[in-house]
């Protein structure tokens, strides 16, 4: 009799969230989670990363807000949210009936305001993680300049250690000089993983009438455009840090999730895919595991970082 092949571990420790599977949904793609529970079930999600938080309730930029480009979206949504007792109160209920880890994405406007936030969070529970937004590239004030700057990101991930009893995982923005810097400055600070990368800094313009696409002229690129820059990104951060990185940009289906932990992510968030195809991380759980048998490998974590370079 041929010995039956245990089915591959996907489990993952990311810095102290224990995910049965390394498939995450990113922020501000995938809503508060109820806007897709009629439509995926949601407790096969490795993790799930709200929208961002804020101390206070904010409407976010003018409309349009997003543009489709030939191979990405373009969006500058501008940070809408319930604010911390909006969220609380409305989502947690909800999201609390799911055997799933929420890692609560925040923001603030000064290094003071994202503290807050997140030392309000320590009294929800069912909050099992908090990512650091210093990387939206679409509030005129603060957010870009905390992922772009070493000093101020520093700042940041400092202030929300400090006040913080949950892992903290700042999200990186992409487009910095040296990612490895702001990754090793995030381990230093007591970061407990990187996520990255978050949209990068784009321009639409409708010729005919000379205006940009979008109200808030420049915004954020991401999907299938975007995944080689964020691979090369994680596969330079991933190497210069030991803290476990999650990877972003452009994945679409389980053969873009696997390389990303060839690249070194130890575990991946689906975003813009989300958008089209809701079931793309359920799918892509199921692509891993079968490339994972394919290949003889027992443990996901025996695929990460094997990139042959
Ligand atoms: O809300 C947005 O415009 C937005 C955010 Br917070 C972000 O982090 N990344 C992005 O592409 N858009």
């Amino acid at each position: 009799m041929t010995p039956v092949q245990a089915a591959p571990d996907l489990r993952v420790n990311l810095g102290g969230i224990a995910m049965k599977n390394p498939v995450m949904v990113a922020s501000g793609t995938f809503g508060y989670g109820p806007e897709y529970a009629d439509l995926v079930d949601l407790n096969q999600l490795g993790a799930m990363v709200v929208k961002g938080i804020h101390l206070e309730p904010t409407r976010g930029n003018e409309t349009p807000r997003t543009f489709e480009t030939a191979s990405g979206l373009l969006n500058a949504i501008g940070l809408p949210n319930p604010g911390f007792d909006g969220f609380v109160k409305t989502y947690m209920p909800f999201l609390r009936q799911y055997d799933v880890p929420v890692i609560v994405n925040i923001w603030g406007r000064t290094v003071d305001e994202y503290a807050e936030v997140a030392r309000r969070f320590n009294d929800v529970d069912g909050v099992h993680g908090l990512e650091i937004n210093v990387s939206c590239p679409n509030i005129k004030e603060g957010s870009a300049l905390f992922g772009t700057d070493l000093d101020m990101f520093r700042r940041v991930v400092d202030a929300v250690r400090a006040r913080t009893r949950l892992p903290v995982i700042p999200k990186l923005a992409p487009n910095v000089g040296d990612i490895r810097a702001f990754a090793c400055a995030a381990e230093a600070c007591g970061a407990n993983a990187i996520s990255l990368i978050n949209s990068f800094p784009a321009l639409a313009i409708d010729a005919e009438t000379r205006r940009p696409e979008l109200a808030n002229v420049t915004g954020g690129l991401s999907g299938p455009a975007i995944k080689p820059i964020a691979l090369k990104l994680v596969w330079e951060a991933a190497r210069a840090v030991s803290i476990p990185v999650v990877g972003i940009g452009g994945i679409f289906n389980a053969t873009d999730a696997i390389e990303f932990l060839i690249a070194g992510a130890d575990a991946v968030a689906i975003g813009t895919a989300n958008f089209t195809h809701p079931g793309t991380a359920m799918e892509t759980v199921r692509g891993i595991a079968e490339y994972l048998d394919r290949h003889g490998l027992a443990r996901v974590g025996d695929l990460v970082g094997t990139l042959a370079a």
